[in-house]
């Protein structure tokens, strides 16, 4: 299997993310996927392969203008606004019931355009963020020239920016921008999400499509973040309705009540009959991830991975969330040997 790769990842790394009342040390971190890359090397899982240049033309498919202007512009905005300081911008203030809608400054942007004090934008994260785009959009590519599969090792991640938010370190929606490019060539795509977290961002802008169906299994909302998207009663509106499918789970699930909702999530995706299948890969539902509550093993990633490949269709796996450093990438890997075959 080839791996799509870029070093402009190393771009964005922020130290810290506001979290929990506090600074704490950033967790989507650069070693994430230098662990990842390294293993790929390790184990021979195939090729790793540079991204191509595809431009803001795939992206504006999926994102609105104004939201990539203020993405490229953010940094610069923030730095001319403090600029004594050295602090990556993090929003502070949000447009909340009974205000105005205002995006005339970076205050106002940033609370207008993001969703969480967890997301800092660096001075390298416009760039990263672009080039982790053009990941997914290389694999996307080798896909739609006859690959059966391809792994694009995105950083920052993407499921939870939509058309118009960043949020939960996410800045674009590698995945969503991916299975547009797939869409407008002809194909019909469907995307399984499997990150501990719910995809707000890839099932926004997905909602009331009637061409992408948009599966995910993710720790309940009513405990987890995003914590106001992602309940089991969101199933697509207008051409939509049907095409959005959440399955969401207890915390400290583990193996066998994961494989049932899988089993569930599998059968949605082959009754849709997709031309392509795009896989949210998080791997936060491991059982020692530092933000997360589910139990799967080291082990279940290769189950994973072969039920993936049961499908038989063509797939595309994004990297996303995982944040245990010393078993990410062993169980990264794990899902893709699982799906090989190996
Ligand atoms: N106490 C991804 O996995 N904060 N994003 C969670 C938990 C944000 C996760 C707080 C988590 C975002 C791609
Ligand atoms: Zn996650």
């Amino acid at each position: 299997m080839k791996t799509f790769y870029s070093p402009a990842h190393l771009l964005h790394a922020p130290k810290e993310e506001f979290e929990a009342g506090r600074l704490s040390p950033a967790v989507e971190v650069p070693e994430r996927a230098e662990r990842v890359r390294a293993e790929i090397e390790r184990r021979k899982v195939g090729p790793i392969l540079p991204p191509r240049r595809f431009g803001d033309d795939p992206i504006l498919r999926v994102h609105g203008a104004r939201f990539v202007s203020f993405l490229r512009a953010a940094y610069d905005d923030w730095r001319t606004r403090y600029p004594d300081d050295t602090a990556d911008a993090i929003p502070s203030a949000w447009p909340a019931r009974g205000m105005r809608l205002n995006a005339s400054d970076i205050e106002s942007r940033l609370g207008s355009y993001g969703s969480d004090t967890a997301t800092p934008i660096t001075r390298g994260t416009f760039e990263a963020a672009q080039a982790a785009v053009d990941v997914a959009l290389s694999a996307a590519e080798a896909i739609h020239g006859g690959e059966g599969a391809a792994f694009a090792l995105t950083r920052p991640p993407g499921h939870h920016a939509s058309g118009d938010l960043f949020g939960g370190y996410c800045y674009f929606n590698n995945v969503a921008v991916a299975a547009q490019w797939l869409a407008d060539r002809g194909l019909r795509p469907a995307i399984l999400d499997v990150d501990y977290h719910h995809g707000n961002g890839t099932q926004a802008i997905f909602y009331a499509r009637a061409d992408v169906l948009f599966v995910s299994i993710h720790a309940d909302p009513a405990f987890a973040f995003p914590h106001f998207l992602g309940f089991g009663d969101e199933r697509g509106e207008g051409e939509g309705e049907g095409l959005n499918l959440n399955l969401p789970l207890p915390r400290f699930t583990a193996w066998d009540r994961y494989a049932e909702a899988l089993q569930t999530a599998l059968r949605r995706v082959r009754e849709f009959s997709p031309d392509v299948l795009l896989v949210s890969l998080g791997l936060d539902t491991f059982e020692a991830d530092p933000i997360s509550h589910f139990r799967l093993g080291r082990e279940d990633y290769f189950r994973l991975g072969e039920a993936i490949a049961g499908l038989c269709k063509p797939t595309l796996f994004a990297f996303e969330g995982g944040y245990n450093l010393e078993a990410l990438s062993e169980i990264t890997v794990n899902v893709l040997e699982g799906f090989a075959g190996h």
